[in-house]
Protein backbone atom coordinates (compact mmCIF):
# COMPACT_ATOMS: atom_id res chain seq x y z
CA UNK A 1 0.00 0.00 0.00
CA UNK A 2 0.90 3.65 -0.81
CA UNK A 3 1.72 6.11 1.70
CA UNK A 4 -1.53 7.59 3.24
CA UNK A 5 -2.82 10.88 1.70
CA UNK A 6 -3.33 13.12 4.61
CA UNK A 7 -6.63 15.39 3.76
CA UNK A 8 -7.98 18.02 5.87
CA UNK A 9 -11.24 19.31 5.23
CA UNK A 10 -12.52 22.51 7.59
CA UNK A 11 -16.31 22.91 7.94
CA UNK A 12 -16.09 19.29 8.15
CA UNK A 13 -19.58 19.60 10.38
CA UNK A 14 -21.09 21.25 7.23
CA UNK A 15 -23.37 20.03 4.52
CA UNK A 16 -21.33 20.07 1.80
CA UNK A 17 -18.18 18.30 3.74
CA UNK A 18 -20.74 15.79 4.52
CA UNK A 19 -21.33 14.77 0.65
CA UNK A 20 -16.89 15.03 0.35
CA UNK A 21 -15.65 13.10 3.63
CA UNK A 22 -17.58 9.89 2.56
CA UNK A 23 -16.22 9.89 -0.85
CA UNK A 24 -12.28 10.67 0.31
CA UNK A 25 -12.98 7.98 2.80
CA UNK A 26 -14.13 5.46 0.06
CA UNK A 27 -11.57 5.01 -2.09
CA UNK A 28 -13.57 6.95 -4.85
CA UNK A 29 -11.65 9.85 -4.76
CA UNK A 30 -8.05 8.49 -5.16
CA UNK A 31 -8.44 5.21 -6.04
CA UNK A 32 -8.95 1.96 -4.17
CA UNK A 33 -5.08 1.60 -3.37
CA UNK A 34 -4.77 4.76 -1.56
CA UNK A 35 -5.25 5.09 1.83
CA UNK A 36 -6.42 8.17 3.10
CA UNK A 37 -6.05 10.07 6.46
CA UNK A 38 -8.49 13.05 7.24
CA UNK A 39 -8.24 15.52 9.38
CA UNK A 40 -11.34 17.59 9.86
CA UNK A 41 -11.70 20.92 11.25
CA UNK A 42 -14.26 22.54 12.79
CA UNK A 43 -15.33 25.60 14.94
CA UNK A 44 -16.36 24.47 18.94
CA UNK A 45 -19.81 24.69 18.77
CA UNK A 46 -19.86 21.98 15.99
CA UNK A 47 -18.02 19.58 17.41
CA UNK A 48 -20.76 17.30 18.73
CA UNK A 49 -21.85 17.18 15.38
CA UNK A 50 -18.64 16.48 13.82
CA UNK A 51 -18.39 13.64 16.37
CA UNK A 52 -21.09 12.13 14.67
CA UNK A 53 -19.38 12.14 11.57
CA UNK A 54 -16.81 10.29 12.55
CA UNK A 55 -18.72 7.69 14.15
CA UNK A 56 -20.39 7.43 10.73
CA UNK A 57 -17.09 6.96 9.25
CA UNK A 58 -16.11 4.13 11.56
CA UNK A 59 -19.53 2.56 10.97
CA UNK A 60 -18.61 2.32 6.84
CA UNK A 61 -15.79 0.21 7.20
CA UNK A 62 -13.95 1.92 4.33
CA UNK A 63 -10.75 0.21 3.47
CA UNK A 64 -8.92 3.07 2.40
CA UNK A 65 -9.06 5.23 5.64
CA UNK A 66 -6.27 4.84 7.73
CA UNK A 67 -7.32 7.72 10.72
CA UNK A 68 -9.34 10.36 11.44
CA UNK A 69 -8.29 13.68 13.70
CA UNK A 70 -10.91 15.91 14.40
CA UNK A 71 -9.81 19.21 16.22
CA UNK A 72 -10.77 22.99 16.17
CA UNK A 73 -7.42 24.19 16.10
CA UNK A 74 -6.23 24.97 12.12
CA UNK A 75 -2.51 24.36 13.21
CA UNK A 76 -3.48 21.29 14.16
CA UNK A 77 -5.89 19.98 11.55
CA UNK A 78 -3.36 21.30 8.71
CA UNK A 79 -0.07 19.50 10.32
CA UNK A 80 1.56 16.90 7.57
CA UNK A 81 -1.59 17.66 5.35
CA UNK A 82 -1.02 16.68 1.30
CA UNK A 83 -4.38 18.43 0.35
CA UNK A 84 -7.06 20.81 2.09
CA UNK A 85 -10.17 21.36 1.19
CA UNK A 86 -11.20 24.73 2.95
CA UNK A 87 -15.16 24.81 2.87
CA UNK A 88 -15.75 26.12 6.45
CA UNK A 89 -17.21 29.67 6.60
CA UNK A 90 -20.15 31.29 7.51
CA UNK A 91 -23.02 31.11 5.26
CA UNK A 92 -24.63 34.35 3.87
CA UNK A 93 -27.49 35.49 6.98
CA UNK A 94 -30.73 37.91 5.85
CA UNK A 95 -30.26 40.91 4.65
CA UNK A 96 -26.53 40.41 4.21
CA UNK A 97 -24.42 42.12 1.66
CA UNK A 98 -21.79 40.73 -0.56
CA UNK A 99 -19.64 42.62 1.32
CA UNK A 100 -20.64 41.88 4.67
CA UNK A 101 -20.20 38.08 4.01
CA UNK A 102 -16.18 39.13 3.09
CA UNK A 103 -15.76 40.94 6.08
CA UNK A 104 -17.59 38.17 8.26
CA UNK A 105 -15.53 35.30 6.72
CA UNK A 106 -12.10 36.95 5.55
CA UNK A 107 -10.77 37.01 8.98
CA UNK A 108 -10.92 33.17 8.91
CA UNK A 109 -8.46 33.10 6.19
CA UNK A 110 -5.73 34.97 7.77
CA UNK A 111 -5.37 32.58 10.82
CA UNK A 112 -5.87 29.26 8.51
CA UNK A 113 -3.62 30.38 5.43
CA UNK A 114 -0.83 30.85 8.86
CA UNK A 115 -1.74 27.40 9.96
CA UNK A 116 -1.09 26.14 6.07
CA UNK A 117 2.26 26.50 6.78
CA UNK A 118 2.27 23.58 9.00
CA UNK A 119 1.27 21.53 5.83
CA UNK A 120 3.26 19.17 3.57
CA UNK A 121 5.35 20.78 0.80
CA UNK A 122 3.13 19.09 -1.89
CA UNK A 123 0.26 20.58 -0.73
CA UNK A 124 -2.78 21.64 -2.54
CA UNK A 125 -5.55 24.06 -1.07
CA UNK A 126 -9.28 24.26 -2.89
CA UNK A 127 -10.56 27.15 -1.02
CA UNK A 128 -15.05 26.14 -1.35
CA UNK A 129 -16.39 28.47 1.14
CA UNK A 130 -17.69 31.79 -0.25
CA UNK A 131 -16.68 34.76 -1.38
CA UNK A 132 -14.22 31.82 -2.55
CA UNK A 133 -11.86 33.77 -4.95
CA UNK A 134 -11.29 36.31 -2.58
CA UNK A 135 -11.26 33.87 0.47
CA UNK A 136 -8.64 32.57 -1.25
CA UNK A 137 -6.36 35.59 -2.08
CA UNK A 138 -6.62 36.11 1.84
CA UNK A 139 -5.34 32.46 2.93
CA UNK A 140 -2.48 32.71 -0.01
CA UNK A 141 -1.49 36.46 1.10
CA UNK A 142 -0.99 34.88 4.69
CA UNK A 143 0.76 31.54 3.95
CA UNK A 144 4.00 31.14 3.49
CA UNK A 145 2.53 28.12 1.23
CA UNK A 146 4.04 28.83 -2.82
CA UNK A 147 0.94 30.87 -4.03
CA UNK A 148 0.67 28.08 -7.01
CA UNK A 149 -0.98 25.85 -4.65
CA UNK A 150 -4.20 27.81 -3.94
CA UNK A 151 -7.31 27.69 -6.38
CA UNK A 152 -10.98 28.72 -5.48
CA UNK A 153 -13.91 26.41 -6.81
CA UNK A 154 -15.30 27.67 -10.13
CA UNK A 155 -15.77 23.70 -10.84
CA UNK A 156 -19.66 23.64 -9.85
CA UNK A 157 -20.16 26.56 -12.46
CA UNK A 158 -18.31 24.71 -14.74
CA UNK A 159 -20.42 21.65 -13.89
CA UNK A 160 -23.62 23.15 -14.27
CA UNK A 161 -23.14 25.23 -17.92
CA UNK A 162 -21.59 22.30 -18.97
CA UNK A 163 -25.04 20.46 -18.01
CA UNK A 164 -26.80 23.27 -19.65
CA UNK A 165 -25.18 23.08 -23.51
CA UNK A 166 -25.07 19.37 -23.31
CA UNK A 167 -29.29 19.49 -22.33
CA UNK A 168 -29.80 22.33 -24.94
CA UNK A 169 -27.48 20.82 -28.15
CA UNK A 170 -29.16 17.25 -26.79
CA UNK A 171 -25.81 15.37 -26.57
CA UNK A 172 -23.93 13.46 -23.73
CA UNK A 173 -22.10 16.15 -21.42
CA UNK A 174 -18.57 14.41 -22.19
CA UNK A 175 -19.43 15.77 -25.89
CA UNK A 176 -19.07 19.58 -24.34
CA UNK A 177 -15.24 20.52 -24.00
CA UNK A 178 -13.56 23.87 -24.37
CA UNK A 179 -15.46 25.28 -21.98
CA UNK A 180 -14.08 28.21 -19.73
CA UNK A 181 -15.91 29.94 -16.81
CA UNK A 182 -13.99 33.04 -16.30
CA UNK A 183 -13.81 35.72 -13.15
CA UNK A 184 -15.73 35.25 -9.80
CA UNK A 185 -17.51 32.21 -8.16
CA UNK A 186 -20.37 35.17 -8.31
CA UNK A 187 -23.54 36.23 -10.04
CA UNK A 188 -21.46 37.78 -12.29
CA UNK A 189 -19.16 35.11 -13.54
CA UNK A 190 -18.87 35.07 -17.55
CA UNK A 191 -19.53 31.39 -18.52
CA UNK A 192 -18.28 31.20 -21.56
CA UNK A 193 -20.09 29.82 -24.96
CA UNK A 194 -17.91 31.12 -27.67
CA UNK A 195 -14.83 29.15 -27.26
CA UNK A 196 -16.65 26.02 -26.06
CA UNK A 197 -16.63 22.97 -28.49
CA UNK A 198 -19.38 20.08 -28.67
CA UNK A 199 -18.19 16.85 -30.36
CA UNK A 200 -15.23 18.30 -31.42
CA UNK A 201 -16.20 21.20 -33.54
CA UNK A 202 -17.45 25.23 -32.69
CA UNK A 203 -20.72 25.03 -30.38
CA UNK A 204 -22.51 28.02 -32.64
CA UNK A 205 -22.52 25.06 -35.69
CA UNK A 206 -24.47 22.99 -32.75
CA UNK A 207 -26.31 26.08 -31.00
CA UNK A 208 -27.47 28.49 -33.40
CA UNK A 209 -29.49 30.62 -31.00
CA UNK A 210 -27.34 32.39 -29.81
CA UNK A 211 -30.37 34.65 -27.91
CA UNK A 212 -30.63 31.71 -25.82
CA UNK A 213 -27.32 31.47 -25.34
CA UNK A 214 -26.97 35.34 -24.29
CA UNK A 215 -29.97 35.74 -22.34
CA UNK A 216 -31.31 32.12 -21.24
CA UNK A 217 -27.62 30.43 -20.74
CA UNK A 218 -25.21 32.73 -19.10
CA UNK A 219 -27.77 34.22 -16.44
CA UNK A 220 -29.07 30.86 -15.87
CA UNK A 221 -25.25 29.48 -14.67
CA UNK A 222 -25.06 32.77 -12.74
CA UNK A 223 -27.83 32.45 -10.85
CA UNK A 224 -28.34 28.47 -10.39
CA UNK A 225 -26.99 28.73 -6.96
CA UNK A 226 -29.92 31.05 -5.81
CA UNK A 227 -32.61 28.36 -8.23
CA UNK A 228 -31.35 25.63 -6.03
CA UNK A 229 -31.31 27.04 -2.73
CA UNK A 230 -35.06 28.06 -3.80
CA UNK A 231 -36.25 24.72 -4.37
CA UNK A 232 -34.33 22.69 -1.75
CA UNK A 233 -34.36 25.34 1.11
CA UNK A 234 -30.42 25.68 1.45
CA UNK A 235 -27.81 25.57 -0.73
CA UNK A 236 -26.38 23.27 -2.78
CA UNK A 237 -24.37 20.56 -0.73
CA UNK A 238 -24.03 17.25 -2.86
CA UNK A 239 -23.13 18.99 -6.35
CA UNK A 240 -20.66 21.30 -4.66
CA UNK A 241 -18.99 18.19 -2.55
CA UNK A 242 -18.48 16.81 -6.24
CA UNK A 243 -17.67 19.96 -7.76
CA UNK A 244 -15.00 20.22 -5.13
CA UNK A 245 -13.31 16.63 -5.56
CA UNK A 246 -13.44 17.04 -9.38
CA UNK A 247 -11.26 19.82 -8.84
CA UNK A 248 -8.67 18.53 -6.40
CA UNK A 249 -8.47 15.77 -8.87
CA UNK A 250 -8.18 17.77 -12.05
CA UNK A 251 -4.94 19.55 -10.02
CA UNK A 252 -3.74 15.72 -10.04
CA UNK A 253 -4.12 14.46 -13.48
CA UNK A 254 -2.83 15.03 -17.33
CA UNK A 255 -5.40 17.23 -18.35
CA UNK A 256 -6.90 15.66 -21.29
CA UNK A 257 -5.79 16.54 -24.80
CA UNK A 258 -6.97 19.50 -26.20
CA UNK A 259 -9.51 20.06 -23.30
CA UNK A 260 -8.68 21.99 -20.52
CA UNK A 261 -10.02 22.41 -16.37
CA UNK A 262 -11.76 25.46 -14.64
CA UNK A 263 -10.35 27.08 -11.85
CA UNK A 264 -9.67 30.05 -9.93
CA UNK A 265 -6.12 30.85 -9.71
CA UNK A 266 -3.39 33.41 -9.19
CA UNK A 267 -3.30 36.20 -12.28
CA UNK A 268 -0.15 37.06 -13.44
CA UNK A 269 -1.77 39.53 -15.60
CA UNK A 270 -3.13 37.09 -18.31
CA UNK A 271 -5.99 38.49 -20.72
CA UNK A 272 -5.64 41.66 -19.08
CA UNK A 273 -6.97 40.46 -15.27
CA UNK A 274 -4.63 42.57 -12.65
CA UNK A 275 -1.69 40.49 -11.41
CA UNK A 276 -2.47 38.91 -8.10
CA UNK A 277 -6.06 38.64 -8.30
CA UNK A 278 -7.00 34.80 -7.73
CA UNK A 279 -9.60 34.87 -11.41
CA UNK A 280 -11.28 31.86 -12.67
CA UNK A 281 -9.14 31.16 -16.01
CA UNK A 282 -9.02 27.72 -18.26
CA UNK A 283 -6.35 25.46 -17.21
CA UNK A 284 -4.34 22.50 -17.92
CA UNK A 285 -1.85 20.42 -16.06
CA UNK A 286 1.36 20.67 -16.55
CA UNK A 287 4.38 18.43 -15.30
CA UNK A 288 3.85 18.80 -11.28
CA UNK A 289 1.83 22.22 -11.48
CA UNK A 290 -0.45 24.36 -14.20
CA UNK A 291 -0.57 26.91 -16.76
CA UNK A 292 -3.25 29.14 -17.71
CA UNK A 293 -4.63 28.78 -21.55
CA UNK A 294 -3.76 31.65 -23.25
CA UNK A 295 -4.66 32.74 -26.81
CA UNK A 296 -8.64 32.49 -26.14
CA UNK A 297 -10.59 35.35 -28.06
CA UNK A 298 -13.76 37.34 -26.70
CA UNK A 299 -16.14 39.04 -28.50
CA UNK A 300 -16.70 42.44 -28.05
CA UNK A 301 -20.25 41.49 -26.21
CA UNK A 302 -17.93 38.64 -24.55
CA UNK A 303 -15.42 40.97 -23.35
CA UNK A 304 -18.28 42.88 -21.60
CA UNK A 305 -18.83 40.61 -19.15
CA UNK A 306 -15.47 39.80 -18.44
CA UNK A 307 -14.50 42.73 -17.65
CA UNK A 308 -17.65 43.52 -15.51
CA UNK A 309 -16.16 40.27 -13.40
CA UNK A 310 -12.67 41.35 -13.31
CA UNK A 311 -13.77 44.90 -11.83
CA UNK A 312 -16.30 42.97 -9.26
CA UNK A 313 -12.83 40.83 -7.97
CA UNK A 314 -10.68 44.15 -7.77
CA UNK A 315 -13.45 45.53 -5.53
CA UNK A 316 -13.59 42.59 -3.81
CA UNK A 317 -9.82 42.86 -2.80
CA UNK A 318 -10.47 46.53 -1.89
CA UNK A 319 -12.61 45.66 0.89
CA UNK A 320 -10.55 43.01 2.47
CA UNK A 321 -6.94 44.85 1.77
CA UNK A 322 -5.98 45.27 5.51
CA UNK A 323 -6.15 41.30 5.86
CA UNK A 324 -3.93 40.87 2.75
P1 LIG B 1 -22.68 24.77 6.13
O1 LIG B 1 -23.17 25.97 6.87
O2 LIG B 1 -23.52 23.54 6.08
O3 LIG B 1 -21.26 24.35 6.70
C1 LIG B 1 -20.25 25.27 6.95
C2 LIG B 1 -19.48 24.74 8.14
O4 LIG B 1 -18.36 25.58 8.33
C3 LIG B 1 -20.28 24.75 9.44
O5 LIG B 1 -20.32 23.46 10.00
C4 LIG B 1 -19.51 25.72 10.33
O6 LIG B 1 -19.51 25.35 11.70
C5 LIG B 1 -18.13 25.63 9.71
N1 LIG B 1 -17.26 26.78 10.02
C6 LIG B 1 -17.60 28.07 10.19
N2 LIG B 1 -16.52 28.79 10.50
C7 LIG B 1 -15.47 27.94 10.51
C8 LIG B 1 -14.09 28.07 10.79
N3 LIG B 1 -13.58 29.26 11.15
N4 LIG B 1 -13.30 26.99 10.72
C9 LIG B 1 -13.82 25.78 10.41
N5 LIG B 1 -15.12 25.59 10.15
C10 LIG B 1 -15.93 26.65 10.20
O7 LIG B 1 -22.34 25.29 4.66
P2 LIG B 1 -22.07 24.45 3.35
O8 LIG B 1 -23.35 24.29 2.63
O9 LIG B 1 -21.28 23.24 3.66
O10 LIG B 1 -21.23 25.51 2.49
C11 LIG B 1 -19.93 25.85 2.88
C12 LIG B 1 -19.41 27.00 2.06
O11 LIG B 1 -19.32 26.63 0.68
C13 LIG B 1 -20.30 28.24 2.09
O12 LIG B 1 -19.46 29.37 2.22
C14 LIG B 1 -20.93 28.23 0.71
O13 LIG B 1 -21.34 29.52 0.32
C15 LIG B 1 -19.80 27.69 -0.11
N6 LIG B 1 -20.13 27.21 -1.44
C16 LIG B 1 -19.25 27.45 -2.43
C17 LIG B 1 -19.45 27.00 -3.71
C18 LIG B 1 -18.48 27.31 -4.80
O14 LIG B 1 -18.81 27.01 -5.94
N7 LIG B 1 -17.32 27.87 -4.52
C19 LIG B 1 -20.67 26.24 -4.07
C20 LIG B 1 -21.31 25.60 -2.91
C21 LIG B 1 -21.36 26.47 -1.67
O15 LIG B 1 -22.38 27.41 -1.83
Amino acid sequence: MADPIRVAVTGAAGQIAYSAIFRLASGAVFGPDQPVQLSLLEIPPAMKVLESVAMELDDCAFPTLTGVTMTDQAEQAFDGINAALMIGSRPRGPGMERADLIRVNGPIFVGQGKALNRAASDVRVVVVGNPCNTNCLIAMSNSDVPKDRFSAMMRLDYNRAKTMLANKAQVPVTDVTNLAVWGNHSNNQYPDFENARIQGRPLSEMITDESWLKDTFVPDVQTRGAVVIKARGSSSAASGAIAALDHLLSFRQPTPAGDWFVAAVLSAGQYGVDPGLIFGYPLRVKGEGWEIVEGLTMSDWGRTKFEKVLDELRQEREVVKDLL
